[in-house]
């Protein structure tokens, strides 16, 4: 499933709902013949001014919490998504506030205009109007706080990368400079598409391919997974544990050249973060192996590294090609023991 907050609906201000609302009710009806009694026309009239209004008010806060997806159906990344953005009980406090408001107008429009319908003085009922739209306004002005936070974060939500949760996924971590780029356009067809991602302005680099005639998707997530997670703040924390929910495997691109300018340690010690904070089965690449013969030494030691901590790894060079074939089937081999 896309992105299920695409289609939520940002609430206008609550003095542009409440100015539409009561234009609307106000604007000049074409004079009727007025056959008949003066005192039902009348009556007609401010009925129809309170039904408008209600109707109109209504109409657009229901739209709002209808058009937010249901909370409890989200998939797990999505979820985690909104309560690092939003918080899940506020945003159910705000909806849970303009839906109160959405029927408290109704029941006072119902109440006035029985009121109103009873009356036989021509005053009565126009104060009976506009003490009933005094009622209305101030039941929207209330819920102003909630409608100006939905306000604010909806159009945040609406913007999140439109991530198949069902389609498996490749995501590709490690330092900088390391190859992830390189590597994500060998492994896919098209151009790969940039989303919008909380807390990152680089966004999600998201890479359509496929392995064994199944689709996949190669994430590359720039600011994110290729520095350490230590100084970082809780809401980052968070956008990056959101990851962990994404059914696939994660590649730890390794470049033990150091050329991409972090030292094998330091490269490892980001390795060992991700295996605390992901829950994805991690695979090691071992990068740029066309320069394995000028770093042998370096070559050596990560595979060592790798060993020592049990993981299974893989040696390529991503610009030459070489052990890509390899990998593929390395990828859907493990793809297969850890997403089924
Ligand atoms: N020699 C060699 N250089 C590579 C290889 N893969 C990537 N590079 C180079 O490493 C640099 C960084 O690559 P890039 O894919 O942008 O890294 P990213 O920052 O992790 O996305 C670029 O200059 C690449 O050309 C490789 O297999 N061998
Ligand atoms: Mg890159």
């Amino acid at each position: 499933m896309p992105n299920p907050f695409k289609q939520a609906a940002v609430p206008l201000d609550v003095d542009d709902i409440l100015d539409i609302s009561f234009k609307r009710a106000f604007k000049k009806l074409k004079p009727r013949k007025s056959k008949g009694d003066k005192l039902l026309i009348y009556k007609a009239r401010e009925i129809s001014r309170i039904q408008v209004i209600s109707d109109t008010l209504t109409s657009r806060l229901n739209k709002v919490v209808k058009k937010f997806p249901n909370i409890d159906k989200l998939d797990s990344f999505y979820r985690e998504l909104l309560d690092v953005l939003a918080s899940i009980n506020r945003i159910r406090h705000s909806l849970g506030a303009i839906q109160w408001a959405s029927k408290l107008v109704k029941r006072l429009s119902r109440i006035y205009i029985i009121r109103i319908r009873k009356s036989n003085d021509l005053d009565l009922m126009v104060q009976l109007r506009k003490e009933a739209l005094g009622r209305i306004s101030s039941v929207i002005k209330r819920v102003s706080p909630e409608i100006n936070f939905l306000r604010e974060v909806i159009p945040t939500l609406r913007d999140l990368p439109d991530l198949d949760t069902e389609v498996t996924a490749v995501i590709i971590a490690g330092m900088p400079n390391t190859g992830k780029s390189t590597l994500l356009s060998r492994l896919t067809t098209q151009v790969p598409e940039i989303a919008p991602y909380p807390f990152t302005t680089k966004g999600l680099i998201i890479g359509h391919g496929e392995l064994n005639g199944e689709k996949i998707q190669f994430i590359d997530t720039p600011g994110l997974l290729d520095r350490p997670l230590f100084k970082r703040n809780r809401i980052e924390l968070q956008a990056i544990v959101a990851l962990k929910y994404l059914r696939g495997i994660v590649l730890y691109i390794f470049d033990p050249t150091e050329i991409c300018g972090y030292s094998i340690r330091e490269q490892a010690s980001l390795l060992e973060d991700l295996k605390n904070s992901l829950k994805q089965f991690i695979i090691a690449i071992v990068n740029k192996a066309d320069l394995e013969r000028e770093y042998r030494e370096n070559f050596e030691k990560v595979s060592d590294y790798l060993r020592r901590r049990n993981m299974k790894f893989i040696k390529i060079s991503a610009e030459e090609g070489m052990g890509l074939p390899m990998l593929k089937k390395f990828l859907s081999y493990n793809l297969k023991e850890e997403v089924e």
